[in-house]
């Protein structure tokens, strides 16, 4: 499913690719036309150059594309059979090996519960975590809660001051990942007016009494972001630039749904009796 917004100079192709196995892509292209200013200089060599070109690239003689980031907002409700889902982080950790084994470590997945309204701090472990929205008090036929993971691939959150203003307006992209309970006219990121807010609109102010969030109708807030380094080969038009993130079903199904090959050696229990 697709559709291309403009918004400002660029276009946005944001596509939802639903696949057989049950996984969701939301990808976005980035296309259209560089933000630009006029400069002294024609190239690298010029006098003026280096200053020129302290926030930005020149992309073509005397024109500067600025530096910036770009911030997608997915508002995520999933209902994972159910309304009342929780969401977990499964951190990957090393783990000592036991002393007779012949290997000196191992990995392990340790769960986390985000257990109230807010903003997700990034995790910092070496290893990564995984994002786990999860229903827990339903089952799949081995026993295990069904999930969709996110995989959440090229996002990086805004690094501007939380006082400056564009910031305060869109104070979501601090953090790649928001949880709130879900509320009906709660439906934008950055509130309903952005460029006339005075700051904290939207998200901070939709979790700002930190509401317990595990086993409740809640929303995800993804926030897609990527950072725009300029370069000449993006003139005069941006080659789509594209990133994306996947929903993925993870103890949902009791075996991959697209392949009938696994009834072979995973009978469903009504065809072993
Ligand atoms: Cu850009």
């Amino acid at each position: 499913m697709r559709h291309i917004p403009t918004l400002g100079n660029y276009d946005y192709v944001i596509d939802y690719v639903f696949q057989p196995r049950g996984a969701i892509k939301l990808r976005v292209g980035a296309t259209g036309f560089d933000a630009i200013k006029s400069v002294k200089a024609a190239a690298m060599a010029d006098p003026t150059a280096k200053k020129d070109t302290a926030y930005g690239a020149l992309i073509a003689p005397y024109t500067v594309a600025p530096y910036h980031d770009h911030y997608i907002n997915y508002r995520l409700d999933l209902d994972i059979d159910g309304e009342a889902n929780t969401l977990r982080r499964d951190r990957i950790v090393a783990a000592p090996a036991q002393s007779s084994a012949l290997r000196k470590g191992l990995w392990k997945i340790e769960t986390e519960t985000v257990a109230n309204e807010g903003a997700v701090p990034k995790g910092h472990d070496a290893g990564g975590e995984v994002l786990r929205l999860e229903n827990p008090s339903a089952m799949n036929a081995l026993g295990q809660h069904p999930s969709y993971w996110l995989d959440s691939g090229h996002s990086v959150s805004s690094i501007l001051p939380a006082d400056d203003a564009p910031q305060m307006r869109a104070a979501f992209s601090a953090h790649p990942l928001w949880i709130s309970r879900y509320k009906p006219d709660e439906l934008w990121a950055g509130g309903l007016y952005p460029n006339l807010s005075k700051g904290g609109d939207g998200l901070p102010q939709f979790t700002a009494d930190g509401a317990p969030a595990a086993g409740e109708d809640i929303v995800v807030w993804y926030t897609l972001g990527f950072r725009h380094l300029t370069k000449p080969e993006d003139f005069p038009i941006l080659p789509t630039y594209w990133h994306e993130a996947v929903l993925r079903p993870a103890f949902f199904f009791d075996r991959d749904p697209s392949s009938r090959l696994n009834e072979a050696f995973v009978p469903l229990p009504e065809e072993q009796q």
